[in-house]
């Protein structure tokens, strides 16, 4: 029997068929499903996301890079950096997850859109059994002011308190709502019209599953930069342009 929150995988897909990636990704979801992690919502919501990212050919382009590296240099200089997680988030790439938490010095704090006390139980347990400790969200005693949803119950000292979030899946409303309270939003969403990816403060139109195993390679080459280098990376850079690039080339198609 699985244990608690784990997830199994139950289809057996051929190295060598020709959308792997892209098939792995959607039995994770599935079997995340099954498991209790990921909600009915989030299999829609990733259906979404696979229709843009075939248009972007299933592959990291150069603006969501751009964009990769200055969420980095945030990260790297934020006081108390967050990274949030949902089920999907949870389900596609939770290794990765806490290596990047471990890397930047950033706690994983569960929060859910359609939240419910089990399935934050289980994605706390699903997330320890990949080795994080200390995973934030069952406790979440503050609120974000402006949004009536489940999403605005936030961990005091996590979410609520932090410079910088790092938000995998978001959906608009908290979005805005947390550039409200003056904090600095990564949002990963590769639909470049959603409402996140147009308020985040910096925007990576890219597959979860891809941006976050960038992030994780790209602290290691930047950790050792001057400040001034990841200082003029983060001011010169301009999200709306970056979005307005991605939109072009998905017009090029
Ligand atoms: O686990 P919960 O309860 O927090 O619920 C999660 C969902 C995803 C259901 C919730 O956050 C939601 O309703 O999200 P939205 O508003 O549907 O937005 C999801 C966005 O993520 C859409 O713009 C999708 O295009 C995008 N998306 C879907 N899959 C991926 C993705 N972006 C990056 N990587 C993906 N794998």
């Amino acid at each position: 029997m699985p244990s608690r929150g784990a997830i199994v995988m139950t289809t057996i897909i051929p190295k060598d068929h020709p959308r792997y990636e892209s098939l792995i990704i959607r039995e994770r979801l599935v079997d995340g499903f099954k498991a209790g992690i990921v909600c009915e919502e989030g299999l829609i919501a990733h259906g979404r996301g696979e229709a843009f990212d075939y248009l972007l050919g299933e592959r990291t382009i150069e603006p969501a890079m751009t964009a990769t590296r200055v969420a980095v240099a945030a990260m790297l200089a934020a006081k108390h950096p967050v990274i949030s997680v949902n089920g999907n988030s949870a389900a596609l790439v939770p290794d990765e997850l806490v290596r990047l938490s471990e890397k930047i010095g950033a706690p994983l704090e569960v929060n859910l859109f359609h939240r419910t006390e089990d399935r934050v139980d289980k994605i706390i347990h699903h997330l320890e059994t990949h080795g994080a400790k200390n995973v934030l969200g069952k406790k979440a005693e503050a609120r974000i002011p402006g949004i009536s949803h489940e999403r605005a119950k936030v961990c005091k000292e996590g979410i609520y308190s932090a410079d910088v979030v790092l938000v995998p899946l978001e959906d608009g409303d908290r979005c805005e709502a947390l550039v409200n309270m003056n904090k600095k939003v990564i949002a990963i969403d590769l639909n470049p019209l959603s409402r996140t990816a147009q308020t985040a403060s910096v925007t990576i139109v890219d597959n979860v599953a891809r941006a976050i195993p960038n992030m994780i390679k790209l602290v290691d080459e930047m950790k050792t930069l001057p400040e001034s280098e990841l200082g003029h990376m983060r001011t010169s850079y301009d999200n709306k342009a970056m979005l307005e690039e991605v939109i072009r080339r998905i017009k090029m198609l």
